[in-house]
């Protein structure tokens, strides 16, 4: 096929494909950082929430007609999506439409990923999309669709699923695949205990993205016959996946990123550590994942901000940011900010130092503090003369302290009740 007729062909498939992005999950292991927010409304990069990244994926590879299945604590969730998704062309067959579990049939709350999209195949069926891509939401990468899509079609499969090769200590918590020549998956096992490693590799397991492209009327078909069966858990990893590899043809296909790296860049920030470190790996000299790249740019709400501002105190001292990314709103006076990335309307007060730390959007520094190694929540006030990071014993009888010793702190934490996730 000339390059030509393949981006036409391309773009039909997108067209033709609607996606369904499953944010329903808590991911329990962020802690006290998901008490109120679902982990997909985490907020991520400076600027962006988790669930951008999904999002920017689909529309920048060209599908524009995307559903966003919520299900716990969604609230912050919903009104990013509204209030950033918006400019979608309802004119043109665009949207980003929230499908919140409204218990459409007797079975009440989705059970599992799989239930949660059977339970929408009404809204689906109406929509009449040729093929349907299902996404997690709560992973950071970028990924053009397109080319999975094209590859599900040339292969002339049932069902393709999205994969990525992994240490094999991390496959435990992921689906893990075996493929034969023509990658056709010949055995799956979600969190096995003991992962299969890639033929003649002992330390690398080819593990599942969590993202699968479906011939539409084929995912209908086998969520009708799941829903039917009485054992069944109702999750794609359990149930779905180990079913259909025995009479189907399910293909795996190897991620890239779009900048044609393999693998690429895929993050699941997934714990305090995992999530403080994806963040400050951002403010490196050439990061592996590129915020700045105008051709594949991540969309998300934009609140009017003014720009950050540095500023000197009645001491005349320097307010400075060093190694850092800081966002619009922020004002850091008299106070010293090193490899730390600061979301929206941050306030540094003077004196303090903020040092190795994640601060997530309308945070109050006051003056004399000093914070090391620290998540701090959104809305936090952080009182005078507060030290957090020096001592992880102290810290750990007032905020959750991770394994890598990086401190969280939520309003809670501190007595506060602000809570506008
Ligand atoms: P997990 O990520 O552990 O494994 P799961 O907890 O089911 O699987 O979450 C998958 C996605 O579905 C997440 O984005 C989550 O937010 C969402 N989700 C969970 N429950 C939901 C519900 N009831 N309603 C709506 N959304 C829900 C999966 C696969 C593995 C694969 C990894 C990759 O099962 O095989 O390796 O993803 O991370
Ligand atoms: P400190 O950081 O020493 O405790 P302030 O709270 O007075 O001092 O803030 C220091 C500086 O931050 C001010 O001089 C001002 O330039 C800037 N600033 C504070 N609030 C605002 C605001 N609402 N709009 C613009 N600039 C502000």
């Amino acid at each position: 096929m000339s390059e030509n007729n393949s981006t036409r062909f391309v773009s039909r498939l997108t067209r033709d494909t609607l996606a369904l992005i499953l944010a329903g999950g808590r991911g329990s292991r962020l802690k006290q950082l998901t008490d109120w927010r679902a982990k997909p409304a985490v907020p991520f990069g400076g600027k962006f929430r988790i669930i951008d990244f999904p999002l920017s994926n689909c529309v920048n590879s060209g599908i524009r007609r995307v559903g966003i299945l919520t299900q716990y604590k969604a609230h912050s969730l919903i009104r990013h999506v509204q209030q950033g998704w918006g400019f979608m062309r309802g004119a043109l067959g665009e949207f980003v439409e929230l499908l919140p579990a409204s218990q459409r049939n007797e079975r009440g709350w989705y059970a599992g990923t799989a239930d949660a999209v059977y339970q929408n195949i009404d809204i689906l069926r109406n929509h009449g999309p040729e093929y349907v891509l299902i996404l997690a939401g709560d992973h950071i990468y970028k990924m053009d669709y397109g080319d999975m899509l094209a590859e599900h079609v040339a292969q002339n499969a049932d069902m393709t699923i999205g994969c990525i090769e992994v240490p094999i200590e991390e496959a435990k918590s992921l689906g893990v695949m075996s493929v034969d020549a023509n990658r056709r998956i010949v055995a799956f096992n979600e969190k096995p205990d003991e992962p299969t490693p890639i033929l003649g590799r002992e330390d690398v397991a080819l593990a599942s993205m969590g993202i699968y492209v479906f011939n539409a009327a084929f995912l209908y078909e086998q969520l009708i016959k799941d829903a039917d069966t009485r054992t069944s858990t109702h999750d794609f990893g359990h149930d779905i996946i180990p079913n259909l590899i025995k009479n189907y043809k399910v293909v795996a296909f190897p991620y890239k990123d779009v900048q044609g790296n393999d693998p690429g860049y895929w993050r699941d920030v997934g714990t305090i550590d995992a999530f403080w470190s994806a963040n400050l790996e951002l403010i490196g000299v050439t990061p592996e994942l590129n915020l700045y790249d105008d051709d594949w740019p991540i969309w998300t709400h934009q609140a009017q901000q003014p720009p950050a501002k540095f500023v000197f105190d009645d001491d005349d001292r320097r307010g400075m940011a060093v190694d850092s990314m800081v966002s619009g709103g922020c004002i850091i006076s008299g106070s010293t900010v090193r490899h730390s990335v600061l979301f929206s309307n941050v306030e540094v007060h003077s004196y303090s130092l903020v040092e190795d730390s994640v601060v997530l959007p309308d945070v109050t520094i006051g003056r004399h503090s000093v914070l090391k190694r620290v998540v701090i929540d959104k809305g936090c006030v952080i009182p005078e003369g507060t030290v957090i990071g020096e001592d992880p014993e102290q810290d750990a009888k007032r905020y959750y302290v991770s394994p890598n010793g990086v401190v969280l702190v939520t309003p809670e934490m501190l007595g506060q009740n602000y809570r506008y996730v």
